[in-house]
């Protein structure tokens, strides 16, 4: 097994990778910002460097400083988390370049999936639904894009290549605002990202979002863990997630899982990665590919007992997957309600003193937070602060136990986005399940 790793993320995703890597008896470095000596993974880590000041950028995004703390500390590896440099084709590069193994894809397929006309070109030739388009970039010809969005058939909705995850998008409801808004949205791609090209889908109003979990070994070996609903979200930032996704009827979840498995291999994919969907009218559309680690794993481990992160690094370390795809069973249902340290009201975050922290327990009550009482928030960075998952035989008996664990937790010196969780548990149409990716905001009025 690898001997030492460096872990090149902060807050509760790095304590995460950290008690992983202790069960496999990996070593660990944490790397840190100086906002951010009193994470407690930093103080758990066998060593820690300090790589810069606290905005991320000189820190947790400054590709020479993490390539350095390896190359000081003598490790083999580093595992980048989610978020900051995780999906960076060019840090996955210098890394490798580095002599140290990147947990991740390859750099190429990093790349491919960051451009989002590249990877829905990919994904569409190896057999994943796509939503009906422009089948590549919009060109120059203004006349030819009219032609495109008429024969999609309005609403349309233009994206950015170098887009995703919300940003660089525009809807279009009539063809007398089409040009105007490829126009906007070309400039605002080309000054975010760097890169102009855009692209265009039919727009889906009420869709929700449902992704495939996969993992893939280097011996071509790609399995699917089920699927997540993430659709409860407000301004593209996910509050609650769930697995199974509700409703979706098991002939369908085999079959659209059998498929990502395909793609994987004949991309090459290897590692942990996340197959995106819009699902609408009982189909599965493709919109966009994670080549990393996500947020709510944790919700795909409860039901299907396998420890993600456990495998990245096997499949890091070069062996093969240790489970075929009838090892994986879904088992139960389980829910993950996202603790940010925020204004339940506003949303403005909050950072401070946690003065105590009282986390949950119990049966089916799993808690992944870098918390304790006494720790200073720092205002720099994202305010999650915690994941409660709950795990139960049904759908209904994991979000009991959500709302157990939810009433016993005490939080207190920050505000939290505890009270928005309880509004939403007792919540109807989420009770009843399956509602949309607008359903949470317009909920709140916008
Ligand atoms: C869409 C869409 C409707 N139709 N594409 C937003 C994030 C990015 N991953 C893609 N997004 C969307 N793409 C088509 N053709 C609606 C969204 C969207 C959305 C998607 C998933 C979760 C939340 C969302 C919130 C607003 C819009």
């Amino acid at each position: 097994m690898l001997e030492k790793v460096v872990i090149a993320n902060r807050g509760e995703i790095a304590l995460r990778i950290l008690r992983t890597c202790r069960e496999l008896g990996i070593k660990t470095v944490a790397v840190h910002s100086v906002a951010d000596r009193d994470l407690l993974h930093v103080r758990l880590a066998d060593e820690s460097v300090c790589i810069g000041p606290p905005a991320p950028a000189e820190s947790y995004l400054n590709i020479p400083a993490v390539i350095s703390a390896a190359e000081v500390t003598d490790a083999v590896a580093i595992h980048p988390g989610y978020g900051f440099l995780s999906e960076n084709a060019d840090f996955a590069e210098r890394v490798e370049q580095s002599g140290f193994i990147f947990i991740g894809p390859r750099p190429e397929t990093i790349r491919l999936m960051g451009d989002k006309v590249s990877a829905i070109a990919a994904m569409k030739q190896a057999g994943i639904p796509c939503v009906p388009g422009s089948d590549g970039p919009l060109s120059d010809d203004s006349e030819a894009n009219l032609r495109t969005a008429r024969d999609v058939g309005y609403p349309v909705i233009i994206k950015a290549a170098g887009g995703g995850g919300g940003r660089g998008m525009r809807v279009v409801y009539t063809e007398a605002a089409l040009l105007n808004a490829i126009s906007l949205t070309h400039t605002e791609a080309f000054n975010a990202f760097g890169n102009g090209t855009l692209y265009l889908e039919k727009y889906l109003e009420n869709p929700r979002h449902v992704e495939v979990q996969m993992l893939a070994d280097e011996h071509g070996n790609a399995l699917y863990l089920g699927d997540r609903d993430c659709s409860m979200q407000r301004r593209h930032q996910k509050v609650i997630e769930e697995a199974p996704a509700p409703g979706i009827p098991l002939e369908q979840r085999k079959r659209i899982g059998e498929t990502c498995v395909a793609a994987c291999q004949e991309i090459g994919y290897r590692g942990a990665g996340t197959f995106e969907f819009l699902y609408l009218g009982g189909q599965f559309y493709f919109i966009e590919m994670n080549t990393r680690l996500q947020v709510e794993h944790p919700v795909t481990e409860m039901v299907t007992g396998i420890d993600i992160v456990k495998a990245q690094f096997l499949i890091a370390d070069g062996e093969r997957l240790p489970y075929q795809q009838e090892d994986v069973l879904l088992r139960g249902h389980a829910v993950e309600c996202r603790i940010n340290a925020e204004d339940p009201e506003t949303f403005v975050p909050c950072p401070g003193t946690v003065s105590v922290f009282h986390p949950p327990g119990g049966p089916g009550i799993r808690v992944e937070s870098h918390l304790y009482s006494g720790y200073p928030v720092p205002p720099y960075y994202d305010s999650l602060v915690a994941k409660f998952i709950a795990y139960g035989e049904t759908r209904h008996a994991a979000l009991a136990r959500m709302r157990t664990a939810l009433s016993e937790t005490v939080i207190e010196g920050i505000k939290t986005n505890i009270p928005l969780h309880e509004n939403l548990l007792r919540d109807a149409a989420f009770l009843e399940g399956g509602t949309d990716i607008h359903y949470l905001e317009q909920k709140l009025g916008r």
